[in-house]
């Protein structure tokens, strides 16, 4: 089935239905076929402020569409008063905006739960922070004029698939308001050059402070519905659900999150940390698509302290925080964990879920400090 929310292909359409291993179990050759299509973002690009492209994360459910720029057309229709058409070039001369935004993948985490849902087995890499240049949405929308019974728009992609049991191509839907919010963008290009094929040329919709799935890549139309979009990307997949008979609720709005570049050099194998004894400065950054970060605790053998935060760079872009640490000979266990301003804290224990979705658990890093 998904990508998100894996499983073996069955006929039915319907629940997902992950396989259950234990988070310590091998990788299935599932797993590690996804895992090498969908790469991720390596912790020590955490140094970064804007992720070179090549290094953001990447998620792609069925394969990677080749579109014809010239006869591309992005199609509004559906509930609205005036259907339009846009080519690529009309869609460039309309207002401009570059906004960064870090972008995250609600599976995070995912290969961390116990039992782990065998799907994309994300460890914590599944982010990045890119510059997206594009055109509001919102204008567009007015102008089209949405009918009074409209009550979502459901955004659909060029890439196709089967999922569930169900053949479609992958869309995803959004309220009205949801969908006029003001940073809203159908973005054509990220950190200044043309989208490349794997992040959805020539447009996709971005929309900050949500999780991944909602910024549909190859965006081909947007239509205005009288009801709630069905969709398996929708109404399926993208559930905190406890079991598959539990409706849960739909994923929506990033989690807090801090992550921190691990220190010193690694073990090539087992990745564990080297460390020389003396002054060591951890650093890393946090974000949050709910509430503003308000700041970031380190803990050093479980003591929590709190970290120099530097300003953000934007609404819906990471904070970098570093943390001064005399690293004394030995083994040590080195956390950190973010609050935003509604005293929300990153949860210590993984809060499991039947589609492994938004675990945003406290990273922990073994580090060996030697003289
Ligand atoms: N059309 C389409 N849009 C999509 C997806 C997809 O498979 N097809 N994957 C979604 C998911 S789950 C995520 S996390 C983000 C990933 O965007 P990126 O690969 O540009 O980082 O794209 C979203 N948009
Ligand atoms: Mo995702």
């Amino acid at each position: 089935m998904s990508v998100e929310t894996n499983g073996p292909a069955t006929n039915q359409a319907a629940p997902v239905s992950p396989v259950m291993v234990p988070s310590t179990g091998p990788i299935t050759r599932e797993e590690l076929q996804l895992a090498s299509r969908n790469h991720a973002l390596p912790l020590e690009m955490l140094r970064w402020p804007i992720t070179p492209v090549g290094m953001h994360y990447l998620l792609i459910h069925f394969d990677i569409p080749k579109v014809d720029p010239i006869s591309w057309r992005l199609r509004l229709g559906g509930l609205v008063d005036h259907p339009l058409e846009f080519t690529l070039p009309e869609l460039k001369h309309r207002e401009r905006r570059t906004v960064p935004v870090t972008m995250e993948c609600a599976g995070n985490g995912r290969s961390r739960l116990e039992p782990r849902p065998v799907s994309q087995p994300w460890d914590q890499g599944g982010v990045g922070t890119a510059e997206w240049t594009g055109t509001p949405l919102a204008p567009i929308l007015h102008e089209a004029g949405i009918a009074s019974d409209g009550v979502e728009l459901v955004f659909t992609g060029a890439d196709r698939g089967v999922q569930g049991g169900t053949e479609h191509q992958y869309a995803r839907s959004l309220s009205i308001e949801d969908a006029m919010g003001d940073d809203v963008l159908l973005a054509y290009e990220v950190n200044g050059q043309p989208l490349p094929p794997q992040h959805g040329y020539p447009l996709r919709l971005l929309v900050p402070g949500w999780y991944g799935m909602t910024s549909v890549k190859w965006l081909e139309s947007i239509e205005a519905v009288a009801k709630p979009f069905e969709g398996y990307q929708q109404a399926i997949a993208y559930r905190y659900q406890q079991g598959p008979d539990d409706p849960g609720t739909p994923v929506q709005r990033i989690r807090l999150r801090a992550l921190m570049v691990p220190p010193g050099i690694p073990d090539f194998f087992t990745r564990n940390r080297l460390v020389p004894a003396g002054p060591v400065l951890l650093e890393g950054r946090a974000w949050s698509g709910t509430h503003p970060i308000e700041r970031v605790e380190v803990s050093v053998d479980g003591e929590w302290a709190e970290s120099h935060l530097e300003p953000q760079a934007g609404a819906y872009a990471w904070r970098a925080w570093t943390f001064p640490w005399v690293a004394a000979a030995g083994e040590h266990e080195l956390a950190c964990r973010a609050i935003d301003t509604a005293g929300t804290v990153q949860p210590n224990e993984a809060e499991w879920n039947y589609q492994g979705m938004g675990n945003n658990s406290v990273q922990r890093v073994k580090v060996t400090v030697r003289n």
